[in-house]
């Protein structure tokens, strides 16, 4: 099988700002699309997204040069290829950047190739993708029995997804209690419309943020918490059993002056005291995730941090360490933290995407392959989620089609399953009072 053509064009993502899709034609005139996200919060170490900086076409957020790229540079460079070579394809790929941060080709141009091409490999392969990328990530072992991943779906948002509400980015529910997926998204959704009413009860607003979660104004960051765990209940779930919660503090966007600063509640805190406050809102809420709790170069508070809560929680690194190997490494050293944000157009393609994904999963640190904030209806990642046996996926909240697009595809890999299918379990527990 080989690679005839090579296209890239200007879509828009979930926000209406441009991104990439690019398509891979085969010698058998099949073809296959894939498209990258956007993020908002993004983290200062990710690799290059490239975009036009002009500023009459879309307020400089265009995305020509980097589909010029692909057109122009990468296609005559891969025309000819095996699709099934994912790891020379992506390292041709990156000799032609020949930068350290995908500055010249720009990551959004690389990722949206790479992952094109996987799902031509797997197209060529006639396989799902999902079993094509368990195959890219331990090419000489026996296929492992897949598992779907728990998703942590994200009902309110804050920060950067949601100008006006909280100061953290992400409040989260997990069904940790369910057994398969179809239970898991179908608790997911009956807590977020339960959490519409009580929200529209207290004549708060339940318009939704970026990720598809109600977007209140709520007067401090530990509300959210409350008005989730009544949610939980009058669903009738059990909180910290069947329905946990996870955070995404995304805390580099409030993190000023070398501190802290709540705009909700109107304070200022130094490292050792969101520790304390992280701590405390573990110990009444069953919060078993926290991500970026700290700012994404405070490596001594993440070790500090994960000294504190690391035993009874997941400490998740997602600006802290971009997807990066070299990152990872490091947190690794310092035990900065015991779980990894996946998120592939940090680093800019798969091949690389997959390397970090086995560093993390080799030193036991938990795995979470997630959305960006600006997305498109591209499922891409629930396959990854499964391919990799990641054990979690982040995607967003039961709303707005291109979160959606996620699940409806884990559920469609559930079915394909059959039998053999099963929901990853998570390790911790949430030890609160409130259960
Ligand atoms: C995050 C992501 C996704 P963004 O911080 O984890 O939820 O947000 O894509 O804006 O970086
Ligand atoms: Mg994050």
């Amino acid at each position: 099988m080989q690679i005839i053509n090579l296209t890239a064009a200007e879509i828009l993502d979930s926000r209406g700002n441009p991104t990439i899709q690019a398509t891979v034609k085969l010698n058998t005139e099949l073809t296959t699309t894939a498209a990258v996200p956007a993020g908002a919060s993004t983290g200062t170490h990710e690799a290059l997204e490239l975009r036009d900086q002009d500023p009459k076409r879309y307020h400089g957020k265009g995305v020509l040069k980097a589909v010029a790229n692909i057109n122009e540079q990468i296609a005559p460079a891969i025309i000819g290829f095996d699709p099934v070579q994912q790891a020379q394809i992506d390292r041709v790929m990156i000799e032609l950047d020949g930068s350290d941060h995908k500055k010249n080709l720009g990551a959004n141009a690389i990722l949206a190739v790479s992952l094109a091409v996987a799902r031509a490999g797997a197209l060529a392969k006639n396989q799902p993708l999902y079993l094509h990328l368990a195959q890219l990530l331990h090419p000489d072992a026996a296929q492992q029995p897949l598992s779907l991943p728990i998703p942590m779906m994200n009902v309110l948002n804050g920060g950067k997804h949601a100008l006006g509400a909280s100061d953290l980015q992400e409040y989260m529910i997990m069904p940790i209690g369910a057994t398969d997926l179809q239970s898991a998204v179908r608790w997911g959704a009956e807590i977020f419309h339960t959490l519409g009413k009580i929200l529209q009860k207290h004549h708060h607003a339940t318009t939704v943020g970026d990720e598809g979660g109600y977007a209140p104004q709520l007067k401090s960051n530990e509300a959210p918490l409350k008005l989730i765990l009544q949610a939980i209940e009058t669903a009738g779930y059990k909180p910290g059993k069947q329905i946990s919660i996870a955070l995404d503090a995304a805390a580099s966007e409030f993190y000023q002056d070398h501190h802290y600063q709540f705009q909700a509640e109107q304070q200022v805190l130094t490292t050792a005291e969101l520790i304390n406050r992280y701590a405390s809102w573990t110990k009444k809420y069953p919060i078993v995730s926290i991500e970026d709790g700290l700012a994404e170069d405070d490596w001594q508070g993440f070790s500090q941090l994960t000294t504190q809560l690391g035993e009874r929680i997941q400490i998740v690194g997602d600006d802290l360490f971009v997807t990066h190997p070299e990152r990872l490494k490091k947190g690794l050293d310092l035990q900065a933290a015991n779980s990894i944000l996946i998120k592939p157009n940090q680093i800019g393609s798969l091949t690389e995407t997959l390397t970090t994904i086995k560093l993390a999963q080799n030193h036991g640190f938990t795995t979470i392959i997630s959305h960006r904030s600006g997305e498109t209806s591209d499922p891409f990642i629930a396959d990854l989620a499964v391919g990799t046996n990641a054990g979690q996926i982040k995607t967003g909240s039961l709303s707005r089609s291109e979160r959606i697009a996620k699940y409806n595809r884990l559920m469609e890999i559930e079915r394909q399953l059959g039998e053999q299918a099963s929901l990853a379990q998570f390790g911790f527990t949430a030890v609160s009072d409130n259960q």
